[in-house]
């Protein structure tokens, strides 16, 4: 899709994902510190709530999991307490998001991901990323409705961006 036209460019550089901090990320009192990494990378927050998600959102959420033998677990602790949930924007933040989460066990994250320095369980890996820009798109539209995000743009970012 990308044939580096300008339209694709601005189309990259509003990329969303949907990240969402887990109920043991909550928990432990980790919002501000998981969130901070998103933001002092540079990208921009367009969307931000907590709730504690129904059944039925977290089984869409991870209904490609739905045949696993860890989906009914899965969906126990998601729905367990407040979640917060999140769209961040800019150019690559859908598997740049990803790498900033570390791999999906704790034990083999790298150091310096937020699974790699803060969560040692693959049941409380303290939070979520989209995978790819299908799924990114289809989790916005699950936790989010249009206008509870906020198309902006920070005051400083020619300082982050060179254009
Ligand atoms: P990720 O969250 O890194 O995208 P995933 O989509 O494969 O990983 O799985 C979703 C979540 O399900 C994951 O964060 C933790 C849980 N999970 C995955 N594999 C598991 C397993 N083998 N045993 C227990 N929980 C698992
Ligand atoms: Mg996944």
């Amino acid at each position: 899709m990308d044939h580096g036209c300008r339209l694709c460019e601005l189309a990259m550089a509003r990329e969303r994902t949907l990240i969402a901090i887990k109920p043991d990320g909550v928990q432990r009192g980790l919002v501000a510190e998981i969130l901070g990494r998103f933001e002092r990378k540079g990208f921009t927050l367009v969307g931000l709530k907590l709730l504690t998600p129904s059944r039925a959102l977290a089984e869409q959420h991870y209904g490609v999991h739905r045949e696993r033998p860890f989906f009914g677990g899965l969906v126990e602790f998601i729905t367990s307490g407040p979640v917060v949930a999140m769209v961040w924007e800019g150019e690559g933040v859908i598997a740049t998001a990803r790498v900033l989460i570390g791999a999906t066990k704790p034990l083999e994250a790298a150091p310096g991901s937020i699974r790699g320095d803060l969560a040692v369980d693959i049941g409380r890996n303290v939070v979520h990323g989209s995978d790819g820009p299908d799924t990114a798109r289809f989790e916005i539209g699950l936790w989010f409705q249009p206008e509870e995000l906020s198309t902006w743009t920070p005051a400083d970012q020619c300082w982050r961006t060179e254009s």
